[in-house]
């Protein structure tokens, strides 16, 4: 039997439009999911949401209508710690597809060197609230221990108020780090203000990685009308174009698709692609945010 989907639960955009920035060849969606499909691959009974189907075929289709080449794609928490629809994924892509997965404290060697020979390159710890319970530092910290062995990272997911209480962990732990959607900040804030300004900071100090991703998720003045122009989410843009110019070279970029939770709208897949050129303003930012960055994390030795 499959479950509902949650009450209000936005599907993916089933006819993106064709994006009119060209992405360079090599280029890297590095943060997208799949959700199930739900009949094969069950969602866990932990999740906070259950969403519609959104597998690997689709996920191929898009990468193939938007002109990526490769995925990186992460565990999303609605399968908790099950990452068989992830790892099928990965597998399925031959190649052309990495993997961030979750694990518990007490994972063993063998399940990590299977994840490993998947594809599988990091783990994500995620830290907002609404989409899982506590995460107790310590547990954290035993799975770190147990990965950088493997040479894997850490994708850290957090919301931009809780990075005071999170840093000092956050730069206790033994591998790279790569922070989800910019630190989620609060693009209302200015991007000279005190809440970035303690990011930019964090980024700089600990030599992270970052996603400039998810223009969606933050902004608030939202996407441009139906049939308007193409230069969506302009309150997010400043943000991202930031990061981008100071930290050229440890800079990722995502879709997120299938683009879990959203409230009030789903994205035109087309129009996130054309925001790229907004926050990456010339081409050697867009080979470095799109190819060699993610290359160099995901593919090394083939960048
Ligand atoms: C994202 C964002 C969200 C959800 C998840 O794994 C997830 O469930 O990542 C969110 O709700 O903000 O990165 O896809």
């Amino acid at each position: 039997m499959t479950e509902p989907k949650t009450p209000g639960w936005l599907d993916w955009y089933a006819h993106p439009s064709k994006p009119e920035f060209r992405l360079p060849p090599g280029t890297v969606d590095a943060h997208c999911h799949v959700f199930g499909p739900q009949a094969e691959f069950p969602f866990a009974p932990e999740r906070k949401y259950t969403p519609c189907d959104g597998g690997k075929d689709d996920l191929f289709a898009l990468r193939d209508h938007l002109g990526v080449s490769r995925n990186v794609i992460v565990q999303a928490t609605c399968h908790g710690t099950d990452n068989s629809a992830m790892v099928d994924a990965v597998r399925a892509a031959g190649g052309r597809a990495r993997g961030i997965a979750t694990v518990r404290p007490d994972v063993g060697d063998r399940e990590l060197r299977e994840l490993d020979a998947a594809g599988v390159r990091g783990v994500r710890f995620n830290f907002v609230k609404r989409l899982v319970d506590a995460a107790p530092h310590e547990a954290l910290a035993t799975i770190a221990q147990k990965i950088a062995p493997l040479g894997w990272h850490i994708v850290l997911y957090f919301e931009s108020v809780d990075l005071p209480e999170l840093a000092g962990f956050f730069g206790s732990l033994p591998t790279p780090l790569v922070v989800d959607h910019l630190g989620r900040p609060d693009v209302t804030q200015p991007v000279g203000g005190r809440e970035f300004g303690r990011f930019l900071r964090f980024v700089e100090r600990n030599d992270v990685w970052v996603k400039v991703s998810c223009p969606e998720r933050l902004t608030v003045t939202g996407p441009p009308a139906l049939g308007g122009e193409r230069h969506a989410y302009r309150d997010v843009v400043p943000f991202g174009r930031r990061v981008v110019a100071e930290f050229p070279d440890r800079v990722l970029w995502g879709s997120d698709w299938p683009h879990p939770n959203l409230l009030g709208h789903m994205p035109d897949d087309g129009l996130l692609v054309d925001y790229v050129p907004q926050v990456a303003v010339t081409a050697e930012q867009q080979r470095k945010l799109l190819v060699a960055n993610p290359a160099h994390l995901y593919w090394p030795g083939n960048d």
